[in-house]
């Protein structure tokens, strides 16, 4: 595998000999490219995308931490913006590594690794969110597919509870052909109507604004069926029980600057692999380790 860094310093390369590559910006450690071994995008990235740090990344993986949404009232995230400080904070690339647990030769997966630490937050996140802690992302390519993992570290001597998401956006060739499965019949969240829906549909189609928060989700595989229901990617949660499935459709795209061109809700869905229901408690010192495998069918 090849790993380069851009001359700015700004993003990460990684290409496997069989084609497969990912980048990821240092601000927010986003993802902002997954490309199959054919060459083909498979995550959706704003034309507006704003990627100089001053704005989250309108697409490819925005990582969300310690809270997802707007913050509750009354919490120790209340004065956090929306999704937290995880995707707006710049962090810094620790290191490569191809170990052979993850593949037979080297040469079927990398790891890239990046670092977010306490000590790194602007003041103002910091005063906001006043635990010490250590953030590592791992972004593993191999033939597989494409794995992020986050591990937190409680570095403080007191209690913190957080949530994390992993809020990817993939592309799809057409949005009223595509299928969500792997949530059948299980009761949702649903933000659009403002209430808890009980008896879906098996599969989750796009007519319109969709934003579902699945939680406790008994199976690990929730899969995005591209036209005629031909499998395209299953997003498998490790450690994480919820999904949020989302599209913004015509209005709420127009209703975002820095989504563009407005007609792109069209080629990409948000599948988000996350533990968001409630919280999760560390103790002093205690780790916790969750992510995803985004598996690609082409
Ligand atoms: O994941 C779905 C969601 O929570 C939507 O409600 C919408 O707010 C989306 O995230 C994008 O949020 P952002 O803060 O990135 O504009």
């Amino acid at each position: 595998p090849t790993v380069t860094i851009a001359d700015d310093n700004s993003t990460v390369t990684a290409k496997l000999p069989s084609g497969e590559e990912v980048t990821v910006l240092l601000h927010g450690a986003t993802v902002l490219s997954w490309k199959a071994a054919g060459g083909q995008e498979l995550l959706w990235l704003s034309e507006g995308a704003v990627l100089d740090g001053s704005k989250p990344v309108r697409g490819g993986i925005p990582l969300v931490f310690p809270v997802f949404g707007p913050p509750p009232k009354n919490h120790a995230t209340s004065s956090l913006p929306q999704h937290g400080f995880a995707r707006s904070s710049r962090w810094e690339y620790l290191g490569k590594s191809s170990t052979e647990a993850q593949s037979t030769t080297s040469d079927n997966s990398i790891k890239l690794d990046f670092g977010l630490y306490s000590t790194a937050l602007s003041a103002e996140a910091r005063k906001a969110w006043p635990y010490d802690f250590g953030l590592v992302y791992s972004v593993t390519l191999s033939k597989e597919g494409l794995q992020t993992m986050v591990t937190v570290q409680n570095e403080g001597k007191e209690a913190f509870e957080f949530q994390v998401l992993l809020h990817t956006y993939f592309r799809v060739k057409d949005i009223s052909k595509t299928t969500v499965t792997g949530l059948a019949g299980l009761p949702f969240i649903d933000k659009v109507a403002n209430a808890t829906q009980g008896n879906p549909a098996p599969t989750v189609t796009f007519s319109g604004e969709v934003d579902r928060v699945y939680t406790n989700i008994p199976q690990s595989t929730t899969s995005i069926l591209d036209a005629d229901g031909k499998p395209y990617i299953d997003v498998v949660r490790d450690n994480l029980s919820d999904t949020v499935v989302w599209n913004p459709w015509t209005e709420k795209a127009k209703g975002m600057g820095d989504f563009q061109p407005k007609d792109g809700f069209k080629h990409m869905v948000c599948v988000e692999a996350g533990a968001v229901e409630g919280w999760t408690k560390l103790e002093a010192g205690e780790t916790w380790e969750g992510g995803m495998l985004a598996k690609s069918h082409l």
